[in-house]
């Protein structure tokens, strides 16, 4: 979206890409560059982590915070308990309240990191609408609230629009009131913090003008809403799946190599823009990267500052290092200089086979390429090697026959076979 911004966050926003709609442009780079303000973003407690597909956000909350304005983080400890239908094509599982609350808990120190909660004129806030959606009274919520609520909007939301059209699904009266308690937090936000913005995805925003729709009616005042992308990717295939999953932001979950692969296996058509979406890197340096991917595509530079730069706003420095120092030694093939733990992290996500005593007494490295699945026969497994595309632990195979031992492990535990170039398979000493 193209808003001439004045204010120097918007401006930034604009840059970078990350518009994808916005309430009143003009009037709301005019409502920033006036003067400080409370800016919010809400995240419902689905998983006990939040993924990559969170960070956009959770950034955009940081990029809010630098430049002066307060951010607040808004956990959905209540509406986490009903279930959003934006851009889901069915009605979702209730969780059990416990769990849910463990969820938010968890939640709100992954938040941490990424906004600075120290205090100050825009130190950040951090709120759960349990506190006020859990102490509603139907009656009086019914009269206050939902008076507000014209059910012909309502209905037109897309979230509504698209379960309503299908014969196959439908939607709870539970889900269709989601609309209203989210907006009804943009309003308790606005009386208790001044919060006069919205941020989310752009599946968010049926949500979001509902909130900005409420404060009008309700308070006679202006709010407004900001939409960022969701992310494509260049290819067309999903953003924020690693080949063994979703990548999330836990690092018991997915490790810090983990994701310094992910962000590190990102193509040439996508790195330039994924700089500008979740770095904080300045024009000139992705202007730099840019010509490099021009230049030297092969060099893959942006995909190292990327993965450097992520990994790091993610899980600091120390962890990124580590990352960086696992993924030079298998791009070497020395492997050897891999303590247990890096061995241990960079195995983490690899397609696994698990191996008895027996095993031990009796495999042999071919034996193993088909039970892995690494070949579909034992011919096609002596071709492999014999065509060197089979490593052992940075080792190339060159007998087919040699038996897999204890001896043949890392650390007793770890043989990991390459096959060509990026195919890694663990076969784990049980
Ligand atoms: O007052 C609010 C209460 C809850 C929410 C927002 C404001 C959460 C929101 N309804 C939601 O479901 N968000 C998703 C989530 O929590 O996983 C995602 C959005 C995505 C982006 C991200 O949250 O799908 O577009 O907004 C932060």
């Amino acid at each position: 979206m193209k808003t001439g911004a004045r204010s120097p966050l918007l401006n930034d926003f604009e840059w970078r890409g990350l518009i994808t709609d916005a309430t009143s442009p003009s009037e709301l780079d005019a409502h920033l560059a006036e003067a400080p303000r409370a800016i919010y973003c809400g995240f419902d407690p689905t998983a006990d982590s939040l993924h990559v597909g969170s960070l956009l956000p959770l950034l955009a909350l940081r990029r809010v915070q630098l430049a002066g304005h307060r951010p607040i983080v808004l956990i959905g400890g209540g509406t986490g308990l009903i279930g959003d239908p934006s851009g889901k094509a069915d009605e979702r599982l209730l969780h059990p309240e416990e769990q849910v609350a463990e969820w938010a808990d968890r939640l709100k120190r992954q938040v941490e990191r990424f906004v600075d909660f120290t205090g100050g004129a825009c130190g950040a806030i951090l709120a759960d609408n349990y506190e006020w959606l859990s102490k509603l009274e139907v009656v009086s919520f019914l009269r206050d609230v939902g008076k507000h609520f014209a059910l012909g909007s309502m209905l037109a939301r897309e979230s509504v629009r698209s379960r309503m059209s299908r014969t196959d699904a439908g939607i709870s009266y539970t889900e269709f009131s989601y609309q209203v308690l989210q907006a009804y937090d943009f309003l308790c936000l606005f009386r208790q913090h001044g919060c006069t913005v919205q941020i989310g995805g752009s599946d968010q925003w049926g949500n979001i003008t509902a909130g900005t729709d409420l404060i009008r009616r309700v308070e006679g005042a202006a709010a407004f809403g900001l939409t960022l992308p969701l992310i494509a990717k260049a290819d067309g295939t999903k953003f924020g799946k690693s080949e063994s999953g979703t990548v999330w932001l836990d690092p018991a979950k997915t490790s810090p190599y983990e994701m310094y692969q992910f962000w590190l296996n990102t193509s040439d058509a996508d790195v330039i823009g994924f700089l500008k979406h979740f770095t904080f890197l300045g024009r000139d340096a992705i202007d730099d990267l840019g010509a490099q991917v021009r230049r030297h595509a092969e060099k893959r530079e942006a995909q190292r500052v990327l993965a450097r730069e992520v990994t790091r706003l993610v899980h600091g420095d120390a962890a990124t290092r580590e990352a960086e120092e696992i993924s030079a030694a298998f791009f070497s093939g020395d492997l050897e200089r891999l303590t247990e733990r890096q061995l241990a992290q960079a195995c983490q996500g690899m397609p696994k086979t698990v191996l008895s005593d027996a095993d031990l007494r009796s495999l042999s490295i071919v034996e193993l390429l088909t039970r892995a699945g690494l070949a579909e026969s034992k011919r096609r497994g002596r071709e492999l090697v014999a065509a060197g595309a089979i490593h052992v632990n940075g080792q190339p195979v060159r007998d087919a026959d040699t038996r897999v031992s204890r001896e043949l492990a890392r650390y007793g535990r770890f043989i990991i076979i390459r096959k060509g170039k990026k195919t890694y398979h663990l076969a784990m000493v049980a």
